[in-house]
């Protein structure tokens, strides 16, 4: 059986784990902090989570993480059928992974954990993230998904950056990311409904709720 490892707080751990519940995996987690020491990195070796291990080994990257499990039960598809349309999903993936999520997870330190903010490093951040959500703007049709009638990887992943971006955009500049992109509020509405969010999005607001109880 797969073994998903990571904390349930983590927005990257939740993808994954929505994915797999609706892709129909089974699986079993194990609730481990990222380390950048031995022999952590030997199973994920950016010493990040979240990371699965399989038969054949161990894999970290949750976008690698996606596209293995989505090469494992190919009569599901959350993959565009057309190569094209697919590699427009892989682009929209970039865009929200390079732009909105690593753009906005430098952040993370001082909007959840207490770090002191650094205007300067704000002041970088928040044009990369202008010119990010313009582009999701361009190249999402929220039609009702982002690539159009099916939902595909690309929503289940940019639904738990989307849902970060924007506590973290809202803390730090007083800013509606939800603003910027047409149809995006609509469309994080929808995916909030599906049940396999709503099982994961409940279980981790549990997992933080203790986390906040504990600091
Ligand atoms: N690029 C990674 C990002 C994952 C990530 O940033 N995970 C955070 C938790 S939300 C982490 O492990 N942080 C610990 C660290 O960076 O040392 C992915 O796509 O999986």
């Amino acid at each position: 059986m797969i073994k998903l490892y990571g904390l349930e707080i983590s927005n990257y751990y939740a993808v994954v784990k929505a994915f797999m519940l609706e892709k129909g995996f089974e699986f079993e987690e194990i609730e481990i902090a990222p380390s950048y020491s031995e022999p952590y990195l030997e199973l994920s070796p950016m010493g990040k989570m979240p990371f699965i291990e399989v038969d054949e080994g161990y894999l970290s990257e949750t976008s690698a993480i996606l596209g293995f499990l989505e090469n494992c039960v190919p009569d599901q598809p959350m993959t565009p059928a057309d190569p094209f349309v697919s590699a427009k999903m892989s682009e929209l993936f970039k865009v929200v992974e390079l732009y909105v999520g690593n753009e906005s997870a430098r952040l993370v330190g001082p909007v959840f954990f207490g770090a002191e903010l650094n205007q300067a490093v704000a002041e970088q951040i928040k044009p990369l993230m202008v010119k990010g959500l313009a582009a999701v703007d361009r190249l999402a049709s929220f039609s009702p998904y982002m690539m159009g009638a099916n939902v595909t990887m690309v929503d289940f992943y940019a639904y738990y950056i989307f849902t970060t971006a924007r506590l973290i955009a809202k803390k730090v500049w007083d800013w509606d990311i939800l603003l910027e992109v047409d149809g995006l509020r609509d469309w994080l509405q929808i995916m909030s409904q599906r049940p396999m969010i709503k099982l994961v999005d409940d279980q981790r607001n549990i997992a933080i709720g203790k986390m906040l109880d504990n600091a």
